[in-house]
């Protein structure tokens, strides 16, 4: 399938492919994640990604697209680093893999976890390695019902999350996550998860009610679902620091100040799932520190090898970590691949690249406030409701009615649209629901931010077009 190394249109070396045969093998043999396989076929088959370098990635007919999600919200670093291969390269020659099961470990391993260590500060000391972000999410799961076990409290095992939240694919994954088609399909949450409200001011405030009011009384949510259940049946709380796929969802000032002191008055754990905000996308090397979260577990995937190999981490903070290692004998949990070296050294190297470069300083000082600024440009356009962003975290609500928020009907229809519509002109950005995100590589530039509006802008004027006449 694969030939020598040519120019494709736009002048970026790839492969050349045959793009028409792997569009036919893709549609005969491929089943993508959450596709509609049918639906897929029927609108033309995939389109079939061959080459990326920084923000821009090319497909295999030749169109150069500007990645305005940098992968799937993972890609920090941007394409075509040369020395993330090298990494891979490199450890994959002297040692491929080797477990972490029976007493060894490799260098790779033991080096990044001393990193997420240090990047982490003293609380958290300790690190458990998996492959995803669901992955990780399954180890905190399974280590914080071990923990209250082991602190005398068996009965505390209930997991409260949210709806709409995202905290992965796996049983256990799918179950934290609060996104009710999944649940569905599969006879999920599993016994002893739940969900509450969100802090989603734009969807789900009141008439009337500012912000901090509704954030108020979204975290009180917690605190009835915890009476209700019984708070000496509840063993933590998981939220995203800021929800990414579920819609850029920013809480309101206050919001997290009055989960954690929720959780600390019923002695409940607090789990904040990093997997996309770690690794500088909220501007702080980890989004509960924008935020001012001190969460005891925090999973982490995506940014930490910004995407080059699969790898995810699960940081044990204080109590948790110190009665696992000293009451806790053996943990029976873990994976092939825990702390797979290759994965390891690209993470590694990952790092040191967001260190060298400045990449989380950038967000903070340069791009991020540039998206915010470039953002509210659109917050005027005639389908607009809001504008928000954090860091390299960006969303775009499409609403009938900026007054009362009301959204046009057809339930994500309108942000399906406009999806479609900026797909069109080479831009990738994503809709959740009606809202439209962004989370492009940290290394974005001005230019390409201005892309990434101008696109959004021509896609909401075609979209109103679309809904208006
Ligand atoms: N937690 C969070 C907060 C996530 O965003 C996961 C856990 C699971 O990670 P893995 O590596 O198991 O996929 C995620 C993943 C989307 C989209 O369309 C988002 C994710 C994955 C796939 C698609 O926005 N987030």
């Amino acid at each position: 399938m694969t030939d020598s190394i040519v120019e494709t249109p736009q002048g970026a070396p790839g492969r050349n492919y045959d793009i028409d045969a792997l569009r036919a093998m893709d549609a005969a043999h491929h089943l993508h994640p959450f596709t509609d396989t049918k639906k897929l076929s029927e609108e033309g088959g995939s389109r079939i990604i061959t080459r990326a370098e920084g923000c821009w990635l090319w497909d295999g007919d030749g169109a150069r697209i500007l990645d305005g999600m940098a992968g799937l919200w993972c890609v920090n670093v941007g394409y075509g680093r040369a020395e993330l291969a090298e990494a891979a390269r490199r450890q994959m020659l002297e040692l491929p893999y080797y477990n972490t099961f029976f007493k060894t470990a490799s260098p790779p391993g033991i080096e990044l976890a001393t990193k997420i260590s240090d990047l982490l500060g003293p609380r958290f000391e300790h690190v458990f390695f998996s492959n995803s972000g669901s992955e990780a999410n399954d180890t905190a799961l399974r280590l914080v019902r071990h923990f209250w076990n082991l602190q005398g409290k068996p009965k505390k095992k209930h997991i409260i999350s949210r709806w709409n939240a995202y905290h992965g694919s796996t049983v256990a994954g799918a179950s934290l996550g609060g996104m009710k088609p999944m649940h569905k399909q599969a006879d999920l949450p599993i016994p002893g998860v739940s969900h509450i409200m969100q802090p989603y001011w734009f969807e789900q405030a009141h008439p009337g009610e500012d912000p901090t009011d509704f954030g108020k009384r979204a975290a009180q949510a917690l605190e009835e679902r915890i009476l209700e259940l019984g708070p000496e049946t509840v063993a933590a709380f998981i939220g995203e620091p800021v929800q990414g796929a579920g819609g850029v969802i920013i809480p309101p000032e206050g919001y997290w100040a009055e989960i954690q002191a929720i959780c600390k008055r019923h002695d409940i754990l607090l789990i904040a799932d990093e997997v996309i905000c770690g690794f500088g996308r909220t501007g702080s090397w980890f989004g509960h520190q924008t935020l001012g979260i001190e969460p005891d577990l925090i999973p982490m995937a995506k940014g930490l090898s910004s995407g080059y190999l699969p790898i995810s981490a699960l940081a044990v903070g204080g109590r948790v970590a110190e009665t696992l290692i000293d009451e806790g004998g053996e943990f029976y949990h873990g994976y092939t691949y825990s702390g797979h070296p290759a994965a390891c050294a690209v993470a590694l190297a990952n790092i040191d690249i967001i260190e060298r470069e400045r990449l989380v300083e950038r967000v903070r000082d340069d791009v991020g406030p540039y998206l915010a600024e470039r953002l509210q440009g659109l917050a005027d356009h005639p389908i607009v409701g809001e504008v928000r962003s954090l860091g390299l975290l960006g969303a775009v609500e499409i609403c009938a009615d900026k007054e009362s928020r009301a959204r046009f009907p057809g339930d994500g229809r309108a942000g399906t649209l406009c999806r479609d519509h900026i797909f069109k002109r080479n831009v990738i950005a994503r809709a959740c629901g009606d809202a439209m995100v962004m989370s492009p590589p940290l290394i974005v530039s001005h230019d390409e931010i201005d892309i990434l509006i101008e696109g959004l802008r021509a896609a909401l004027d075609a979209t109103a077009r679309d809904l208006l006449t």
